[in-house]
């Protein structure tokens, strides 16, 4: 069955062998099993700590949770009230449809409109739908933001990211293209520009990248992902390695060592949305393994 609708959760499969399960809680895919053109079998592409909670109590620590309308300590006005990172990944979200089912791929849309909860602490009107699609290779994240004020109501103003946990040997993992893009150094507490051709994380690395190039190399000895955007013109690099991920309480022991944040998201300065105007912001990510696709 292609689509499965659990109680907490959604499983989808495609007719070639791939799958992902998305927890209603925050959204989050916390696993995507895909093979690849040199490596057909499915395997996990995605990192979930072996600490981490998927019974709604906490964010989950992997996978893809979804970050809206903050990244990071908020640090606009309208944001205040809210907690790192925001509250999309700490919500409830309704199923709503199937979208597409055939063998090019399945399809699901998730909704999150303001409950009593978010709206004590985030008051602007939104709806967010997100839509998740498995393809044989590949698996997509739109993010539908739509600001359903009156027309006498103002913008809102947000940031929106995608928290990629992908699966990777860190002291092994390369990023590119990033060279000559400015960043700022979160560990450092420095802006930079980066000098380097492919950035590893084998050191403590929290790297928040702006008007990046859109389309990004994750590779390894014999693994790869690629990730390519629309919209989304930042990108964060994250690994905290044993200085910082030792100090995670849901971080398994040494789970550092097994995943490289590549975030794609609108992270440097704030979306502002007109009332009835959506924004959307969304990745493809493809399982290369090493081939790097030529378009
Ligand atoms: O995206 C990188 C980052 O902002 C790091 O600074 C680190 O805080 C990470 O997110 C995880 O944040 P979390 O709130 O999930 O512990």
């Amino acid at each position: 069955m292609p689509v499965e609708h659990l109680n907490d959760r959604i499983l989808l499969k495609h007719p070639k062998g791939s799958s992902a399960e998305i927890l209603l809680y925050g959204a989050s895919v916390i696993s995507w099993k895909s093979g690849s053109i040199s490596n057909p079998a499915p395997q996990e592409r995605l990192f979930v700590s072996g600490k981490s909670a998927l019974d709604g109590s906490k964010a989950v620590r992997g996978g893809i949770p979804v970050v809206f309308p903050c990244f990071g300590a908020p640090s606009h006005p309208d944001h205040a009230k809210l907690s790192q990172h925001g509250f999309a990944r700490s919500e409830k979200w309704n199923f709503g449809v199937v979208v597409m089912d055939n063998d090019a791929g399945v399809s699901v849309r998730l909704t999150l409109l303001p409950n009593e909860g978010i709206k004590e602490k985030f008051e602007q009107p939104f709806q967010l739908d997100y839509v998740v699609t498995l393809a044989e290779h590949q698996l997509s994240t739109d993010l539908h933001v739509k600001n359903t004020g009156l027309s006498t109501a103002g913008p809102i103003n947000f940031q929106a990211l995608f928290h990629n946990y992908i699966l990777a040997p860190a002291n092994e993992v390369l990023v590119t293209p990033l060279q000559g893009v400015s960043y700022h150094d979160k560990v450092a507490a420095a802006d930079k520009v980066e000098t380097r051709a492919a950035v590893d994380v084998r050191s403590f690395t929290d790297s928040v990248y702006e008007n990046a190039p859109g389309k990004y190399q994750v590779t390894w000895p014999g693994g790869g992902v690629e990730v390519r955007t629309q919209h989304l013109k930042d990108v964060v690099v994250w690994n905290p390695q044993k200085e910082a991920g030792s100090k995670i309480g849901d971080m398994e022991e040494g789970g550092w060592e097994k995943y490289v944040c590549v975030e794609p998201g609108y992270v440097r300065g704030f979306v502002s949305l007109a009332t009835g105007e959506t924004w959307t912001g969304g990745q493809v990510i493809t399982v290369t393994d090493g081939l790097t696709s030529k378009v």
